[in-house]
């Protein structure tokens, strides 16, 4: 017998990323283009692992529209099973989910087991409840997020899994849930909650079918765990490995053969760019860089993109100096973006001030100070010695009591004489 089912997670349907509308629609048109391709690949069922939702509580219009694409698979006679996922999940001491509310609308089966008197209860899906389904020969079972509860849970259900087949062993076997397992993150595995594959084993010979969620990043292991990913990225890493549907197909028999691709849909590109401005010591050279950097972009985009741009590498001059509205600018003028967001990663040269020599009058290790501060800045680096003068003098006549608009008059001939040797007169302004 062959069954054909698709399997999706993670739609965080409702998130409003980056504030942004547009970002809003994205998540259910990315959801609408899946539904679309389920129906016409007229799959028997469709699984979603969890997070269906954003969050736990949603907006009228989130309900209206994840509704209506589940309401054209309920139209195509296509059953739709789920499990809670930690994005959606009612507060502690609450019973009622948005998921019971679609389940309760005949819109998905909404799996969910439960303890009484520490032991696990698994029952046939009735009345909007129940920890498992039978569609035809497979039997599915469903659990939701456990966080670090998950190792005692997934225990708990192989036991009872154990009793049950050894009552009847469906002829193929489905175990949806929301969990994450090691291996499928290749940082930070050993920092989150993950299951262990040794936690896992004793679930192996009652399930054909591991139909995981939770990791945004798509997973696949021995044939046996399958882990779609999120049709949208959530964040900027997720976007360089993108998520999509598994599309399985199944010849039940001894052993079942299992096919599976992992299908992806068109979406927004999020592009990530840097520029190391180590090598500018100004900011127009940095502008300049950044304007040629930008024109040799010959990447086309088929809508306004989201936009991640560093500034990395070492600065020569105060940050200060930086126009970031420039900068941004510039990068807009390129891409019209939907969204960019500018980093300045670039960290200040490293400068350390000598220790001035003992001989040296208080106002000689001032200038000296000065003057080996001003060699950190790009901008002033030729002329430090003459600029560390004039702040020298500039002190000399406020301690000797000069009149503001003298200091200023004495301030701009020493300052003038020095930008007829070369320097950028903007570049003074910026200074000031
Ligand atoms: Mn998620």
């Amino acid at each position: 017998m062959r069954v054909r089912f698709a399997h999706l997670a993670d739609l965080h349907l409702g998130y409003e990323q980056y504030h942004s509308p547009e970002r809003y629609r994205d998540f259910f048109q990315t959801f609408r283009r899946a539904v679309s391709d389920i129906l016409k690949e007229q799959v028997d069922f469709v699984l979603i692992a969890g997070d269906l939702f954003h969050q736990r509580v949603i907006s009228p219009l989130t309900l209206i529209l994840a509704q209506r694409e589940l309401q054209r698979l309920k139209e195509a006679g296509i059953p739709v099973v789920g499990v809670m996922g930690n994005h959606e999940q009612p507060h502690y001491r609450q019973d009622h989910s948005w998921l019971d509310f679609l389940s309760a609308q005949g819109l998905l089966i909404l799996l969910r087991p439960y303890y009484q008197d520490e032991k696990l209860v698994l029952q046939p899906y009735q009345d909007g409840a129940g920890g498992y389904v039978d569609l035809e020969d497979v039997r599915i079972y469903g659990t939701g997020y456990h966080g670090a509860a998950a190792p005692r849970v997934f225990a708990d259900l192989s036991a009872r899994l154990e009793e049950l087949h050894a009552e009847r062993r469906p002829p193929f076997t489905i175990l949806l849930a929301h969990a994450e397992v090691e291996g499928m993150l290749v940082r930070g595995a050993g920092t989150r909650i993950s299951l262990t594959h040794y936690q896992l084993a004793p679930l192996r010979p009652h399930i054909d079918y591991l139909a995981l969620g939770h990791v945004h990043k798509p997973a696949q292991q021995d044939g046996w765990l399958f882990n779609p990913g999120s049709l949208e990225p959530n964040n900027f890493d997720e976007s360089q490995h993108p998520g999509g549907v598994f599309f399985v197909e199944v010849e039940i028999g001894r052993p079942h053969t299992i096919r599976s691709e992992h299908r992806r849909y068109a979406r927004r590109p999020f592009i990530r760019r840097r520029l190391d401005v180590t090598p500018f010591q100004t900011p127009e050279e940095l502008y300049d860089a950044l304007r040629r950097q930008l024109q040799a972009d010959a990447e086309q985009f088929p809508m306004p993109p989201v936009v991640e741009f560093s500034l990395d590498g070492l600065l020569h001059f105060p940050s200060s100096a930086l126009q970031m509205d420039m900068v941004a600018e510039l990068i807009r003028q390129r891409y019209q973006p939907l969204v960019s967001q500018i980093h300045l990663r670039a960290a200040p040269a490293e400068y350390v001030v000598n220790a001035p020599a003992e001989h040296l009058s208080r106002a000689e290790m001032e200038q000296q100070v000065m003057r080996e501060l001003l060699q950190r800045d790009g901008r002033f680096q030729g002329s430090a010695e003459q600029w560390a003068g004039i702040f020298r003098e500039l002190k000399e006549r406020v301690l000797e009591r000069q009149s503001a608009d003298e200091i200023i008059r004495q301030l701009r001939l020493s300052a003038s004489s020095l930008l007829d040797e070369g320097m950028a007169e903007e570049d003074v302004h910026h200074a000031g």
